[in-house]
């Protein structure tokens, strides 16, 4: 089964997606995501340049072997470009597979573990009255899992707090914006906002929160600390997860659950936190992580420690990188979680997605292959529209976390 033809595919219906179109010498095509929130063209010329000539003529059905191409075979693995463009090979890969064996991915993967996927939506406040307005709303669209965000008083800019009207997206037209963040503030907050959730709405619903890299190690432990009293379902990239070693100080001091890892690329960032069992819950899912492929590697090594998955799944991917969450989420038995925002309208116009909400969860069609159809001639109605994310500075000015 040749690959006589790769597209890169850039559409941008109210944010940028970047999908690679893989095509047989059968005629069956594949999709993946290559989307990079705000470095997407960095992916589109590694793809077109660099992946998509060595691509043409091999064995779509060899989807390890070329896997271990784009990975081993490269001198300068890793990173977030070259493994958005492997994960996108690689999804792009099992579409292909699924649809000519005319069968689901996740039945190629070891068929259904659940029947659904439990998802968390975003709960976030312009302040504290506000976030519990916006708890109520998702309670009453049948949400039990919740993550809960609010403005700071007395920080200029929050971290996930939506600003004017209209859905939250975090990049914005031009260079990068400059945010303003104070931390000390925020540690006193954050508990405060826990409380009066809890006070208001008790403690059936799960409650989620994202720290975004915002917290030094001792900081984080802190937090987590003081947000114990609240019983997350977890806290999330307390501080940044480069450092592996930083996660111990969290854990010394506090049980709330920890996940991490939104922003890594391959298992090789999670090894000291898998297997010190110093997370609860591993992010980065098969659209940043190396495809469908690596994310069932890391999954399982994650399971071995009890380590469950809960999978970013902001806007920034499209429904193609979805839908792969998706597929594996359904087949895996450490599943733990699932984000999901929700894409603006104009997305459909594009991506005909193969999930629809209901009940808490997102519920997948059984479509061979992946399930995404994606309409060409619409995605060239809404051209490239250039937008980069934020960068954080304290007040004195000095560069921190975003
Ligand atoms: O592009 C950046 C977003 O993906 C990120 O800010 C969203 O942290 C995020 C989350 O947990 O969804
Ligand atoms: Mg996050």
């Amino acid at each position: 089964m040749k690959i006589v033809d790769a597209q890169v595919i850039v559409t941008s219906p109210s944010r940028n997606f970047v999908t690679l179109k893989v095509v047989t010498e059968d005629g069956i095509y594949g999709l993946g995501d290559a989307t990079l929130n705000g470095r997407e063209q960095a992916v589109v010329a590694f793809l077109r340049e660099h992946c998509v000539p060595a691509l043409i003529g091999m064995d779509a059905r060899n989807i390890e072997d070329i896997w271990h191409y784009f990975y081993r075979g490269v001198y300068w693995r890793r990173g977030a470009v070259g493994m958005a463009a492997l994960s996108a090979i690689d999804v792009a890969l099992w579409d292909i597979k699924g649809k000519a064996l005319n069968t689901p991915v996740y039945n190629l993967l070891g068929g259904k573990s659940r029947s659904s996927v439990a998802v968390y939506g975003h709960a976030s406040g312009r302040d504290l009255p506000h976030a519990l307005d916006r708890v109520a709303e998702y309670l009453d669209m049948g949400y039990r899992y919740i993550r809960v965000q609010a403005a700071v008083p007395g920080v200029k800019d929050s971290y996930g707090v939506q600003k004017g009207s209209g859905s939250y997206e975090p990049a914005k037209k031009g260079l990068a914006p400059v945010e303003t963040w104070d931390s000390s503030r925020y540690l006193r907050f954050a508990p405060q906002l826990f409380e009066a959730v809890r006070a208001k709405f008790g403690f059936d619903v799960h409650l989620l929160h994202d720290v975004h890299h915002r917290c030094t190690p001792i900081e984080a432990a802190r937090l987590a600390k003081s947000l114990e009293p609240y019983q997350l379902f977890w806290m999330e990239d307390p501080c940044p997860g480069e450092l592996q070693e930083a996660l111990r100080l969290i854990r010394q001091h506090s049980t709330t659950p920890i996940a991490i890892g939104e922003v890594f690329n391959t298992v090789y960032d999670y090894t000291t936190l898998i297997t010190e069992q110093l997370i609860d819950f591993v992010r980065l899912p098969p659209a940043h992580g190396g495809g469908i492929t690596h994310a069932m590697k890391t999954a399982a090594l994650a399971g071995v420690y009890q380590v469950r998955t809960g999978f970013h799944g902001a806007t920034d991917f499209s429904p193609v990188g979805m839908a792969a969450s998706l597929h594996v989420d359904l087949t895996i038995n450490n599943f733990g979680l699932q984000e999901y925002m929700g894409h603006d309208p104009l997305v459909s116009e594009v991506f005909r997605a193969p999930y629809h909400y209901e009940h808490g969860a997102l519920h997948l069609s059984d479509a061979p292959g992946l399930g995404v159809e994606l309409d060409e001639v619409a995605a060239a109605k809404f051209p490239y529209d250039p937008a980069c994310l934020p960068v954080a500075r304290l007040e004195d000015g000095t560069l921190w976390n975003w």
